[in-house]
């Protein structure tokens, strides 16, 4: 077993035991109460599911394991190349392990991913057979059921490995999935956009600046972007749309594959992280339609003003637990500010910032008016050349990897069971107030 795997398995035990204990003393006492609201309401106000990795509050954002996105920088300091952006890998110890990693763990961790990061011949073959037009995306989820024939988990669950020890496989596939993104990703970007003129991993490189190298990105100022944007897409607690459909596969026993696959599926809903690509067409149409690459705060207010006349929802603004600015959208303002500061997209992101929210908040049915993390994602990537706003998702789906799959480990360490929420018409939900049934 290697080192880390071995640390795992102590915590894992320990707190499955304590979690044993407080179910004992706790199990039936009431967490919350719930409206006919919160069920037709996509049960936003449920307290519903539990996960260990991060915890999100609408007036803070998310903390990882207690961690918030600013501590991050301050407290994963395992830089490489004289960077100064928390590194993916410190993120997944600290996430999997609930206790900050040291230099060596996150070296250690590194050179584990580079070596189990082959990726099956046959896989690129199922992309080679899929057209180039297919959206990155769909490529992407292909890709990660073309994986599963790599599965540690199917293999031990199709032997009968014991419920105890579902934990161990799923580590396995866990650690090889994650290892693996970033060539798949890569090579996805590579065949749709630069003629299959693949690039070769660099295996010396840490996890995210292997990712931007395999991209054709090499600037040292790209490999510190993808360490921020890889940390701060990594996590966002358990109840959005992605981590939830991960979740939720993984309670019928799917293996990490399945549940990814499904996960990255759930994520590619304009509604959650395809919004990285919306926001980007969204300024791209209206600056084409004012033929300028900086429309003033009076042009912008306008044109949001005609999106929300035609029906449409402003990309990168609202949110569905957040009430403030996301400080995902902070922290790469911070990066901008420091890299580009007279980008012109850049720039028109934050002059989005200052005029939408007031617009959104004068409709009065909008609960958040601010930018969440997908409003300035694509603006840094655009800076760089990388500017084939398709793809952005994926790249938001290498990093929501980190979160859901150590969350999977912890769901078999828990042995959570299978999730299967009742459910209820409207007829019945009606008889039980006692409302009338006409139609
Ligand atoms: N533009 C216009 N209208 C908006 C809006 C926006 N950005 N955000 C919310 N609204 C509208 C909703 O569509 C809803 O309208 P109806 O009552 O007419 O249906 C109303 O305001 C109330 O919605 P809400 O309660 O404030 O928001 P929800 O929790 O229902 O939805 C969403 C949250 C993120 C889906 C929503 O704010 C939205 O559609 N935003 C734009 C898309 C986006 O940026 N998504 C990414 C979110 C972050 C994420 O998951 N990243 O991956």
């Amino acid at each position: 077993m290697d080192s880390l795997k071995n640390k795992f398995a102590e915590k894992a035990a320990a707190v499955a035991a304590e979690t044993k204990e407080f179910l004992k003393a706790h199990g039936n006492k009431v967490v919350g109460t719930y409206t006919v609201d919160d069920v037709y309401g996509g049960m936003k106000g449920i307290t519903g599911l539990v996960t260990e990795t991060s915890l999100l509050d609408p007036t803070e954002g998310i903390r990882f394991r207690g961690y918030s996105i600013s501590d991050l920088r301050e407290k994963l300091q395992h830089f490489v190349d004289g960077g100064a952006e928390p590194m993916p890998e410190a993120i997944f110890l600290l996430m999997l392990m609930d206790e900050l990693p040291s230099n060596e763990d996150v070296q250690n961790l590194t050179n584990a991913w580079a070596r189990r990061a082959i990726v099956p011949r046959h896989v690129f073959n199922v992309l080679d057979a899929c057209p180039r037009s297919m959206h990155p995306m769909t490529q992407f989820t292909i890709a990660i059921m073309a994986m599963q024939t790599e599965s540690v988990f199917a293999a031990a669950y199709r032997k009968g490995t014991a419920k105890k020890d579902y934990w161990d496989p799923t580590y396995e596939d866990v650690m090889n999935l994650i290892a693996r993104l970033p060539r798949v990703a890569a090579y996805i970007y590579r065949r749709t956009y630069k003629n299959d003129d693949h690039i070769e991993p660099d295996p010396k490189l840490d996890w995210a600046g292997n990712f931007g190298h395999m991209l054709g990105y090499d600037d040292p100022a790209f490999a510190e972007l993808m360490r921020l944007y890889l940390t701060i897409h990594s996590d966002h607690e358990g109840g959005n749309v992605s981590a939830h459909t991960n979740h939720l596969v993984g309670s019928a026993l799917g293996d990490p594959y399945q549940c990814f696959a499904a996960s990255m599926n759930g994520l590619a809903g304009p509604l959650h992280g395809l919004a990285n690509q919306e926001v980007v067409r969204w300024i791209n149409a209206m600056c084409e339609s004012l033929n300028t690459k900086r429309p003033s705060k009076e042009q912008i207010a306008t044109y949001v003003k005609q999106t929300l006349a035609q029906g449409k929802v402003v990309p990168g603004y609202g949110h569905a637990v957040l009430r403030t600015t996301d400080p995902r959208f902070v922290s790469q303002m911070r990066f901008a500010k420091q890299y580009m500061p007279e980008d012109d997209m850049v720039n028109t992101v934050w002059n989005v910032y200052d005029v939408v929210p007031p617009i959104l908040e004068s409709l009065a049915k909008v609960k958040n008016p601010w930018p969440n993390v997908d409003a300035h994602s694509g603006a840094l990537l655009q800076h760089f050349g990388l500017v084939e706003e398709d793809f952005y998702t994926v790249m938001f789906g290498v990093s929501r990897a980190l979160g859901v799959m150590t969350s999977l480990c912890w769901d078999r360490v828990l042995a959570l069971p299978i999730e299967r929420p009742k459910s209820i018409t409207t007829k019945a939900m009606k008889e039980l107030f006692g409302a009338e049934v006409t139609a």
